[in-house]
């Protein structure tokens, strides 16, 4: 066996591994479809001067193709791992390192629990990316997001907190290896610290939260109450300076 396989650890490894010991993640989210090439040298410079622990590359509508070029050019900017976040199975791309592979738990929508999954088994043949089983659970963030629209599945209300539970820890269940709480990119309000509390206090796989966390205080509260990864993208895309310690 090669050296270099028998030292490396996998993207999901590594997010269990700071789960367990409390280090907190922090994940940039960049939506393809609002980047124009030229920018992407300039994205990438921001993203490396913040030093995320993952980039992470999808949105509920991306042109087809476009996540491809994207992460193909932004590797050569940037050596953070792209973990892609896809909102479709055309989303995905071989030249990043690994896939969330989502099932919409919160939604009763079969196109996105098991349909777009059917088809990436497709595109995966051959591939060398990581596959990561990730159950997304969207929450109400307080206005119409993307993936509600998309999806034409509704969120779960903040006041339904055993639904919330219930549904994290049947994902849990099912096998999956991550837990992603969405309130919904650009959300008003993003999951409540209750929840996030009530949900990480069942879970025993590593809780993502993302949705509407803009500011350092918010972002802190969301790893107090024990989020191991936190994703920004709305607060990033306004502003290319933000950082880890202002927020
Ligand atoms: C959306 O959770 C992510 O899927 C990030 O949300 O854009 O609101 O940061 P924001």
């Amino acid at each position: 066996m090669p050296l270099t396989q028998i030292n490396s650890t996998t993207i999901l490894e590594n997010i269990q591994r700071a789960a367990a010991n409390n280090d907190k993640l922090l994940a940039i989210l960049i939506d393809p479809d609002k980047v124009v090439s030229k920018e992407i040298s300039t994205i990438a410079e921001k993203i490396n001067h913040i030093g995320p622990d993952y980039v992470f590359v999808g949105g509920s509508t991306v042109e087809s193709g476009a996540t491809d070029i994207f992460v193909g050019a932004f590797k050569n900017y940037c050596d953070i791992p792209v973990v892609l976040f896809p909102g479709c199975e055309s989303q995905i791309s071989n030249k990043a390192d690994a896939l969330l592979f989502l099932s919409l738990l919160s939604g009763r929508n079969p196109e996105y629990l098991i349909e777009q999954q059917l088809r990436a088994v497709k595109k995966l043949e051959g591939s060398s990316l990581e596959i990561i089983p990730t159950g997304y659970i969207l929450v109400d963030g307080g206005n119409t997001s993307s993936v509600q629209r998309v999806s034409n599945t509704a969120p779960i209300s903040q006041d339904a907190l055993k639904a919330i539970v219930t549904t994290a820890k049947a994902g849990e269940y099912m096998g999956k290896q991550l837990i992603y709480l969405e309130a919904g990119s650009g959300a008003q309000i993003p999951v409540n610290t209750e929840i996030l509390q009530a949900v990480k206090a069942v879970l025993h796989i590593p809780m993502i939260v993302g949705g509407g966390l803009r500011s350092k205080a918010q972002i802190n509260a969301a790893y107090e109450s024990g989020a191991d990864l936190v994703v920004v993208g709305t607060a990033f895309e306004q502003n290319l300076n933000f950082s880890k310690a202002n927020g």
